[in-house]
């Protein structure tokens, strides 16, 4: 068996999803929670120096987050969970999700600078965009009345928790069908084992 670090935040969303996956996979690896912004060394792996980063034997690495769900999807002897029948839906549904934490992270990001270099419009863009996504998610997605999990299921759950942690969840009254089904999503070990942590 190979040896997989997992370099990881304590709260980063993209890393949240591949530790989830790797848990349901089960697929054995070691996690490192690392401080990204001084984390020099990963760029010898990893030139965007970002976590997720996975690194296979000291040698190979796999970056960005859906890559290393794949990766872990490939190499497990469980069920894929990337359903073929529906299999465009559900990566579209990931690429949805992912926008909607990067819309999270990047107001998060903009709120922490100086306030004299913040740009009010940029802040503005990501919120209206954040409420759109769940608004849509809420009308148009339906995979999570399937009970067998799926990747859709693992994003859009790890996206809305963020939102959650870092910005709001002032939409759960609007968006009841999103949040019942999240309420029961959270309740599964490996959201519970991986809830974001503030440091
Ligand atoms: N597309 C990437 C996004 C990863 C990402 O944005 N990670 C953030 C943490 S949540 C990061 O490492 N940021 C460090 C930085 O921008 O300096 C993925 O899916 O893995």
């Amino acid at each position: 068996m190979k040896k997989l670090i997992l370099y990881n935040g304590p709260n980063s969303p993209f890393g949240r999803k591949t530790k989830i996956t790797a848990i349901i996979l089960e697929i054995p690896i070691e996690e490192k929670i690392i401080k990204i912004q001084e984390a020099e060394f990963i760029d010898n792996f990893n030139p965007l120096r970002k976590i997720p980063t996975l690194v296979i034997d000291d040698k190979q690495t796999i970056m960005d987050s859906d890559n290393i769900c794949l990766y872990f999807d490939k190499i497990s002897n469980k069920e894929t969970i990337y359903n073929s029948k529906n299999y465009w839906q559900v990566m579209s549904i990931i690429s949805i999700a992912n926008g909607l934490m990067e819309s999270v992270l990047e107001r998060k990001t903009e709120l922490i600078r100086p306030s004299n270099e913040q740009s009010k419009s940029f802040i503005k863009k990501q919120e209206v965009r954040i409420f759109r996504t769940i608004d849509w998610l809420e009308k148009n997605w339906s995979n999570f009345e399937n009970n067998k999990v799926s990747m859709d299921q693992i994003s859009v759950a790890c996206a809305l928790e963020y939102t959650k942690f870092r910005f709001t969840d002032s939409w759960i009254n609007d968006c009841k069908n999103l949040n019942i089904w999240l309420e029961e999503f959270n309740k599964n070990g490996y959201m519970q084992l991986t809830i974001p942590k503030d440091v």
